[in-house]
């Protein structure tokens, strides 16, 4: 481990993770490392989830409020989730013991913008920061840091916070070292610059992280790995989603609005991101670039293969097979992925300028394009918006995409009217479903519906969809946006009630079918 803390000093500091944690005091408000899985502290939380039950076996009440980059792990946000030591989260999770307590009322949830974190936590807006908790892959002899497997807020928060713990963690490979670019250029206005990237592979930065070893409290050293949760193999819908995008690619580079090089990708969470990105690898395409928020398997293996020549992100999140090809390669891959910081990584500046192609998995689209990425039925959050909105609103081309319908069938994957709005219709350009694509580019709202019904809806509810949208048009107050304002929602409230969106006639049509 002497070789991970190379800085004399930060010797002195060294402490168990409980000694650490007992530094965390209740009401704190503590900064955390972490993204997508990576580089979240891994000992230190669990420590103070310890606490935390130890506190509440006697009664008393010990929460505290959590910031991180983006979502971590069963050892960070499903311990302190557990043991009830969370009064406040933000900006964005996908643990379900967590996503239980915020959906019970228990804890406050930000969901917002990841870009939007850093300079929000500059203004204030989320009080002082009393302590950061960041895993390193190592220090160096003067002090400065080696990143881990993200970078996400790190940087802001190595500065705000008044006091810093370091966990430096063994397991992350030492090759790892030069993998990043730390920008230190942002200001708030009225002091901003243009930032100074013109291409997903440019460096604008410096590979380390700056810490003030005043601020220092202690260094905890751990050796784990990161979540790495493995991803299903590509279902029948999820490669249909693919092979319509991939389609509209083909049709696009021949309306010579692309070449076979594309643009920069952007490309979210989940499995379906990831079944696209499999299935462009078998499209014919090379030395495509990358401009997004995580590295996931199937952007692992577009690099691996030269599709992909070279990718800039803040995160990995890798399933355990991802994590030991990465590890075993990681010279490799070092001279072909650069990790940001989150307000980098996902700049409307940075992100409008490369003309980025973002590609994001959705809860549900409306027949006009609005999309909900984060809720159920309105009031229930699922993950969070995370870097979607960022890459929708200034991506060159904006793709959402969602099997036609969710839970066997019982819910449709286009509604009337959206349940709750993350992506306004303005943002949406592509709406992709296993039945079909939908470009809804330069088409004003009743065009826009009648291409989505059309193409999007799954058969058993697009007889619904245009029933409705046929009387909106009708009966609606406006003609411009035709919708039944009372029975806009109906379809979420019958799934509330029924545990169904269809009617009972519906049912019994479709069973007779
Ligand atoms: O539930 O896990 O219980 O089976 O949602 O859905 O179809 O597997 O798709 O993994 O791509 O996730 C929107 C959640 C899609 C994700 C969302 C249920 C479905 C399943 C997952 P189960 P799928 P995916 C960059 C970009 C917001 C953040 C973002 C997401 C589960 O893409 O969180 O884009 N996006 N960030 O059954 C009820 C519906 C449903 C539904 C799906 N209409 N009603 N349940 N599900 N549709 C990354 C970051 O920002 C960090």
């Amino acid at each position: 481990m002497h070789d991970r803390i190379r800085h004399a000093g930060m010797h002195d500091r060294l402490m168990s993770a409980e000694q650490a944690a007992a530094l965390i005091k209740p009401g704190m408000t503590v900064a955390m490392s972490g993204f997508t899985g990576a580089g979240y502290p891994k000992a230190v939380p669990q420590a103070l989830a310890a606490r935390m039950e130890a506190a509440a076996a006697t009664g008393d009440q010990f929460r505290i409020k959590v910031l991180t980059g983006a979502s971590t792990a069963p050892e960070l946000d499903g311990a302190l989730a557990k043991a009830n030591g969370m009064e406040l989260r933000l900006p964005y999770q996908s643990d379900p013991a967590l996503r239980e307590r915020i959906n019970n009322g228990e804890i406050d949830y930000v969901d917002m913008h990841l870009s939007h974190v850093a300079q929000h936590t500059w203004s204030g807006f989320f009080g002082n920061i009393d302590l950061a908790v960041i895993e390193v892959a190592g220090i160096l002899e003067d002090g400065r840091l080696i990143p881990s497997s993200s970078v996400g807020n790190n940087k802001t928060w190595l500065e705000q916070a008044d006091h810093i713990i370091l966990e430096v963690n063994a397991f992350q490979p030492a090759g790892l070292e030069g993998m990043h670019d730390i920008y230190y250029g942002t200001a708030l206005p009225p002091h901003r610059k243009p930032i100074p990237l013109t291409a997903p592979d440019e460096r604008i930065g410096e590979p380390y992280l700056h810490v003030d070893p005043a601020k220092l409290l202690a260094v905890v050293t751990t050796d784990a790995p990161d979540r790495n949760s493995p991803f299903s193999a590509p279902d029948e819908a999820s490669r249909q989603i693919a092979g319509h995008l991939l389609d509209f690619f083909d049709h696009e580079i021949k309306r010579g609005r692309l070449t076979k090089t594309l643009l920069p990708l952007q490309s979210g969470v989940g499995n379906i991101a990831n079944a696209v990105l499999a299935a462009l690898s078998e499209g014919g395409y090379e030395g495509l670039t990358a401009y997004t928020e995580v590295i996931q398997d199937g952007m692992l293996n577009l690099i691996r293969n030269g599709v992909i020549k070279m990718a800039s992100a803040t995160s990995f999140s890798l399933s355990a097979a991802g994590v030991k090809e990465f590890n075993e390669n990681v010279d490799f891959y070092r001279t072909r992925i650069l990790l940001r910081t989150q307000e980098i990584s996902n700049h409307p500046e940075l992100i409008r300028r490369l003309g980025v192609i973002a590609m994001n998995g959705m809860i549900e689209a409306d027949i006009y394009g609005n999309v909900n990425s984060t809720h159920i039925a309105g009031s229930k959050v699922m993950n969070g918006i995370g870097g979607s909105g960022d890459f929708a609103r200034n991506g060159s081309l904006s793709v959402f995409m969602s099997p036609s319908t969710a839970k066997n069938g019982s819910i449709s994957g286009v509604v009337p009217m959206v349940s709750h709005v993350d992506h306004t219709e303005h943002d949406t350009m592509i709406i992709v479903t296993d039945q079909g694509l939908a470009d809804l580019r330069g088409l004003a709202p009743k065009q826009r519906a009648q291409l989505i019904i059309d193409r999007c809806a799954h058969p058993d509810y697009a007889p619904m969809l245009q029933d409705y949208y046929d009387r909106a048009r009708r009966e609606s107050y406006g003609k411009h946006t035709p919708h039944l304002l009372t029975e806009a929602l109906s379809w979420h409230d019958r799934l509330v009630e029924t545990g169904n969106m269809r009617t009972q006639p519906d049912l019994q049509a479709v069973s007779a079918t």
